[in-house]
């Protein structure tokens, strides 16, 4: 065994998927449930597409379920998603499904790179690109460890189709858009609304309502979505997240079929 060859192989084959990532149709940010539900959805109908993922780990918020107690609570509407991808849920009453944090979170990634969608971790999006058509037409990249470590490094850039930000409460992506290129959200006050206080009921209605484009080329899921739209939050009930991965990527399947 040659420690030269392995290190080829992982360079070698990292770099010709970074490189095939350069022009995807979607490229997400955020490998929460909703982007990570998007991008099998994406994947399963063919759909060149990559999820950029900050930390090393993926999954964002599902791993601590509610309060560290590693088990997240499903409704009705979501149960037919965990049942696609194969997630056990256990009936803890009529209508509330219990799924283990960690089957939910692996589950959902490993179905998500079985269907070929390309997650790579350890990549924050810093920026946009977006050009004279006011569109968003890629993402920024660079190393997390570059804003870690606070170095002057600058960043490389990927084209896309199309981007989903499913960054989370931060709706980062969103941020960027209103922030940086003073563009106009399809919200009521065409800015970012803010998340309001907990109530689960509304939380959990709006947010695959609030799954759209919010502006040319950019569409908002998950948590993202109702902290651009304004809806309340909802604690660690998860139907809401995985449809609106779902709503996010038919809404992509077609807008690109329109382009
Ligand atoms: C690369 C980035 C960047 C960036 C962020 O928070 P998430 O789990 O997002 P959702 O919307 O899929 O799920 C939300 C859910 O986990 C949750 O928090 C709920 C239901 N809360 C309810 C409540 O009341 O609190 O994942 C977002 C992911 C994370 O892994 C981030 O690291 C990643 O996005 N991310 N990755 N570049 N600029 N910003």
């Amino acid at each position: 065994m040659d420690e030269v060859v392995i290190s080829r192989a992982i360079v070698e084959s990292y770099m010709k998927e970074l490189l095939e990532a350069m022009e995807l149709d979607v490229a997400i940010v955020g490998t929460g449930p909703a982007g990570m539900t998007a991008a099998y959805y994406l994947a399963k109908e063919k759909t060149k597409v990559a999820i950029f993922e900050r930390k090393l780990s993926v999954g964002g918020g599902i791993w601590g379920g509610g309060m560290m107690f590693n088990k997240a609570v499903v409704q009705d509407e979501g149960k037919g998603i965990l049942d696609e991808f194969g997630i056990t849920a256990t009936q803890y009453q009529k209508g509330y499904y219990v799924v283990d944090a960690i089957e939910l979170a692996s589950t959902l990634c490993y179905r998500a790179v079985k269907a070929g969608a390309k997650i790579f971790n350890l990549i924050s999006v810093e920026d946009v690109v977006i050009k004279e058509d006011d569109k968003v037409s890629g993402l920024v990249l660079n190393w997390s460890t570059v804003h870690l470590a606070k170095l002057h490094v600058d960043p490389l850039a990927i084209r896309s189709k199309l981007v989903i930000d499913a960054t989370g409460h931060d709706c980062e992506i969103c941020h960027l858009v209103t922030e940086k290129v003073g563009g106009k959200l399809r919200t009521a006050t065409r800015g970012i609304m803010g998340e309001k206080s907990m109530w689960v009921e509304m939380g959990e209605r709006k947010v695959p309502e609030n799954t759209r484009e919010v502006y040319p080329g950019l569409i908002v899921a998950g948590m993202a979505a109702a902290a651009v739209f304004g809806s309340p939050r909802m604690g660690p009930i998860f139907g809401g997240m995985l449809l609106s991965g779902k709503k996010a990527a038919r809404l992509a399947i077609e807008l690109l079929r329109q382009s």
